[in-house]
């Protein structure tokens, strides 16, 4: 009986001892979202089952290795032990209903998190190698940003022009794939303006899977509709100018998410000064950058490859006559 006491006791004392270690660790990020409570909320309850049971096994397995070892000059047998049926069901009904319990609280919580708003704003998100477009259809505008109203809920439509992407905001908690040719949802309210937070790509989908990152803003409702009004002005004017259509296409392919406009290194060669240069090609040779070959480029990327970036590859597009002079005019503007 002392010895149960003692274990007891013992098991207590490392299971508060794991459960605050774990906690002061700090593994997650702010919740900043509505679905954030309850998973948070669950997670704690399995730290707090995960403490209690890593005590359990241990400090028994310890306490008898240290107590119950052989004393000098001891050479008997062990006691026999045959079963004990008592011992067995307990050890199987108890466990029985804790899983049970947590599939309910589980299925709860599921619930909770998929709630659905009738009033939530759809985002269309497209997911591609590598980065990320967000359509508002409500409002007629493609943004690279994420941007979000605070406390009303979002419903994010979501597919994928290329292979199976994740979208994950550690800070909402939730995360779901983008399947080409199927569209998933993913329902969010974010609760914590900021403007730090990042969607990234939580499915492993190439070489730059890792820098599949953008921003998400979440703002008061005045900021967002300003926001939506400044961007709806930017389309309309842009929508009149071949530069304007041309940045317009180029936001929405995501062709920025490889190439840069300002001179910096990425996934391809940047933008800044390439109309009317002299490109190096691989294995020797360059070439005028000519509207000819701008639009080579674009349509069989595959055709000329620039020197430095053979293991590197760009997609194939389909763009129309106008869609492709359009995009030229805009590299063109970019000196
Ligand atoms: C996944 C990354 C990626 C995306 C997205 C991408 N490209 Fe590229 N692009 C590259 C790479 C890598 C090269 C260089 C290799 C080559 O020449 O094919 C390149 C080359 C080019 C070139 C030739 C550049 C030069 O310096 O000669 C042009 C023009 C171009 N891309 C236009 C586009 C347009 C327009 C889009 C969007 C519709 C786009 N790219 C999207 C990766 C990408
Ligand atoms: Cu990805």
């Amino acid at each position: 009986m002392r010895h149960f006491v003692i274990v007891g006791i013992l098991v207590i004392a490392l299971a508060v001892l794991t459960y605050v270690g774990l906690n002061s660790a700090g593994l997650m990020p702010v919740p900043a979202s509505a679905q954030a409570g309850p998973i948070d909320w669950l997670w704690d309850v399995q730290v707090k089952a995960m403490s209690f049971l890593f005590a359990l096994i241990v400090v028994p397995m310890l306490y008898s290795l240290l107590v119950f070892r052989r004393k000098k000059g001891d050479t008997t047998d062990a006691v026999h032990v045959e079963g004990n049926t008592t011992l067995e069901i307990a050890w199987t009904i108890i466990p029985l209903f804790v899983v049970l319990g947590m599939a309910y609280i589980g299925a709860q919580n599921l619930g909770e998190i998929r709630r659905a708003d009738p009033n939530a704003m759809v985002v269309n998100v497209t997911g591609f190698q590598w980065g990320w477009s967000f359509e508002y259809p409500d409002y007629g505008i493609t943004s690279k940003e994420l941007y979000l109203p605070v406390n009303k809920q979002v419903l994010l439509k979501m597919t994928s022009r290329d292979v199976i992407h994740s979208f994950w905001v550690p800070e909402f908690r939730v995360k779901q794939d983008l399947v080409p040719g199927r569209i998933t949802e993913l329902r969010i309210t974010p609760t914590m303006l900021g403007d730090t937070y990042k969607v990234r790509c939580a499915e492993i989908c190439g070489t730059s899977h890792a820098y599949m990152e953008q921003p998400v803003i979440v703002v008061e409702k005045v900021a967002f509709d300003a926001w939506v009004a400044e961007q709806q002005a930017l389309a309309a004017g842009a929508g009149q100018t071949p530069e304007g259509r041309g940045l317009a296409l180029v936001t929405a392919n995501g062709c920025r998410g490889c190439h840069s406009i300002d001179g910096a290194p990425g996934v391809g060669p940047t933008w800044f000064q390439l109309a009317g240069s002299e490109v190096p090609l691989s294995g020797g040779g360059t070439v005028t950058a000519d509207d000819a070959y701008l639009a080579e480029s674009i349509l069989q990327p595959q055709a000329k490859i620039v020197a430095g970036f053979e293991t590197q590859q760009m997609p194939t597009y389909n763009f129309t006559e106008e869609q492709l002079a359009d995009i030229i005019a805009y590299i063109k503007t970019l000196k």
